[in-house]
């Protein structure tokens, strides 16, 4: 099984405006972020490509895997470390084909059904949630809690990344439910202090799993 972080922060230039992509790139790799999610969902191809390719040259310098949201296309054109693909993306069968192998294919699974698929299709991880309420997903659907999150986590070996309205007040819980990791947005690219928020959340995390 590939190595998958335990602390996705995924840059966010929409749920906030004062830091751009690269920006809280770099704040959250200070704070502890082991992995980077880019989404974005507007802008033309061209502009998505320029705008990670910088992403891409700062987290080849810190050593930390890029993962492209959605855009399997923008992914394999600047070479990111992965893809995170849901439901209304490319199949991840499909994916699996077109990437190379060491490639982090992730999907999210709002439902077990979801997540047994994409254990089939050959996901590395599995994004599940919102376990908490989100206000940073226009579509979001309502909370599925912890118990949710602690039945999805047994069915399955693939490391369940926990999403959705996670903070450094929630992420000890998250993790003790059975979460292998946890990805954020707000907690982190929303506080005064991004280093500091990523630190604590990290702390958090490591807490529970040394627990
Ligand atoms: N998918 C499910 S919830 C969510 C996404 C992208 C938003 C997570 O943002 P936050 O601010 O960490 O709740
Ligand atoms: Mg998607």
């Amino acid at each position: 099984m590939k190595s998958i972080g335990v602390f996705h922060v995924i840059t966010d230039t929409t749920t906030q405006t004062r830091f751009n992509h690269y920006q809280l790139a770099e704040m959250a790799i200070k704070g502890g972020a082991d992995t980077i999610q880019f989404r974005q969902k507007t802008g033309t191809t061209r502009q998505l490509i320029e705008t990670l390719e910088g992403l891409q040259s700062i987290c080849r310098r810190y050593g930390v895997p890029l993962i492209v949201n959605d855009r399997a296309d923008i992914a394999l054109a600047v070479g990111a470390a992965g893809v995170h693909l849901g439901q209304e993306d490319l199949p991840i069968a499909i994916g699996r084909r077109i990437f190379p192998r060491k490639a982090i294919i992730g999907a999210s699974a709002r439902t077990e059904e979801h997540l047994m698929q994409a254990v089939t299709d050959g996901a590395d991880y599995i994004g599940f949630g919102p376990v908490f309420r989100t206000s940073s997903k226009r579509d979001a659907e309502s909370p599925k809690g912890l118990d949710a999150l602690r039945r999805v986590s047994k069915k399955t070996n693939r490391p369940v990344i926990a999403i959705g309205g996670v903070t450094a007040d929630t992420a000890y819980e998250t993790i003790r439910a059975g979460a292998h990791g946890v990805a954020v947005i707000s907690a982190v690219c929303a506080q005064p202090d991004p280093v500091l928020a990523s630190r604590q959340l990290l702390a958090e995390i490591e807490r529970a799993k040394h627990e």
